[in-house]
């Protein structure tokens, strides 16, 4: 990687952590990514962007910002980039997957938060993450009770924080406040960007967004496949980079490696042999660089064929029909296709579950590990009732909750071969 220095340093990071960080993160890929056996070609992309995942694309953000777009930032799929690329401005994931500087979150929030939102500060606190100190608007949701009062306390420590209400049941009136909400969203983004969003500009967001998911779906489908083409670990990571990446460079990236997969699927090539027990992992998003399960799952003699995740399918799975003619109506059809995202806020959520059916049948699937973060109710709530009704229908399910940190990895992984072990039985 180039030296970027005066670049971090410019954007405030601290450059001893941040050097910390991207030491760990480096070694940790090169462990868990390029150590793989039989990985497809098309995912040399994916290594390169992860290289320069706080390199080169932090630059592409600083020359867009440098041009008047606008960076934001968002932690949750309930964001619309197709709002954000209606104003040219430019869409960052900001969910954090390390455990870094849990200490200096702990000072903020309470020991007993999220990893997800532990990490999200302390990555602030740290001054380690340029996504974030790049992004020009900050948006929040009030998803869950964590996220929804931590941003409270994130508010005064950047620029521009700016929440969205969420609905909390599948009503018209929930439907109706999105729209709403929605509404007011497109109204931030034209006051900071200064442009206005008009069924065009909307229709091509939706078009490059569409494009973008359309790809993803494809890599899902192509999982269907026995022997797997590709190892969970190297299709989640490609879920990751979704987040963060140019979309239209993305999507072509990412049909190119479909492209390689659809050849691989013919010539029944696989990452791991024939017969491998089959994983889908279902639960609480991952974001870069939580890679901890995935790694113990595929070490353990199996292989992730799905995740039912917003970091997977439940954050590409539904397309927005752009069959409309007045920015009113397409906001129409966007809260339309936003509206059917089954997380765990909602109550009740009935819809997730008979979805992780669907998807273990069509992903030939022997069983189903449940992923929850320590101290998320949403998930561990619904994690009981989702094993229940999946074993009730004849597939195998581990219910795991665990952190960030390394220390249950022992633990986890006894847990997880003992489950290959059913399935295989
Ligand atoms: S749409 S899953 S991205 S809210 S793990 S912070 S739920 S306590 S991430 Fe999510 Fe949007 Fe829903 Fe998806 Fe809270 Fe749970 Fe932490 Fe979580």
């Amino acid at each position: 990687m180039a030296d970027y220095s005066k670049m971090w340093t410019d954007l405030g990071l601290d450059l001893s952590g941040h050097d910390a960080l991207l030491g760990v993160l480096g070694g940790a890929y090169a462990d868990i990514f390029l150590s793989q056996k039989n990985r497809p070609e098309g995912m040399k992309y994916f290594d390169f962007v992860m290289s320069e995942v706080h390199g080169l694309r932090i630059q592409e953000l600083m020359d867009a910002k440098a041009q008047g777009r606008k960076v934001i930032g968002s932690y949750c799929v309930f964001v619309p980039e197709e709002l954000i690329l209606a104003v040219d401005g430019v869409s960052v994931g900001l969910c954090a997957g390390a455990e870094f500087n849990f200490e200096g979150a702990e000072t903020v929030l309470p020991r007993n938060t999220c990893s997800l939102i532990k990490s999200a500060f302390g990555f602030k606190l740290g001054k380690v993450c340029p996504y974030l100190e790049a992004s020009d608007v900050v948006v929040g949701e009030n998803t869950c009770d964590g996220k929804k009062k931590s941003y409270e306390m994130l508010a005064p420590l950047v620029k521009d924080l700016y929440v969205m209400d969420m609905p909390q049941m599948k009503s018209p009136s929930g439907k109706a406040l999105l729209k709403e909400e929605y509404n007011k969203f497109a109204a931030k983004l034209e006051a900071v960007s200064g442009k206005k969003i008009t069924a065009e500009s909307l229709k091509k967001g939706i078009e490059i967004v569409n494009a973008k998911r359309t790809a993803v779906k494809r890599l899902t489908e192509l999982r269907a496949a026995d022997p797997a083409p590709i190892s969970g670990l190297d299709a989640l990571l490609v879920n990751q980079v979704f987040f963060y990446d140019d979309p239209v460079r993305f999507t072509d990236a990412v049909n190119k490696l479909c492209d390689e997969l659809v050849d691989r699927v013919k010539k029944g090539k696989g990452v791991f042999v024939a017969k491998t027990p089959r994983i889908l992992v279902s639960g609480c998003p991952m974001a870069v660089p939580n890679w901890k399960l995935p790694m113990l799952i595929e070490s353990s003699g199996a292989v992730i064929v799905g995740e039912e995740s917003c970091v997977g399918e439940r954050g590409a799975r539904w397309m927005t029909e752009a069959k409309a003619d007045t920015v009113d109506g397409l906001l129409e059809l966007l809260t339309e296709r936003y509206f059917n995202i089954d997380c765990a806020i909602f109550t009740p959520n009935p819809s997730r579950v008979d979805y992780v059916k669907e998807m273990a049948k069509k992903l030939a699937a022997a069983g189903v590990i449940h992923y929850s973060l320590q101290f998320c109710q949403p998930y561990i709530m619904e994690s009981g009732p989702v094993e229940k009704n999946l074993e009730k229908s004849g597939i195998p399910t581990l219910r795991l909750e665990t952190d960030y940190s390394q220390e249950d990895a022992g633990q986890l992984k006894t847990r997880i071969e003992a489950f290959v072990e059913r399935l295989q039985k």
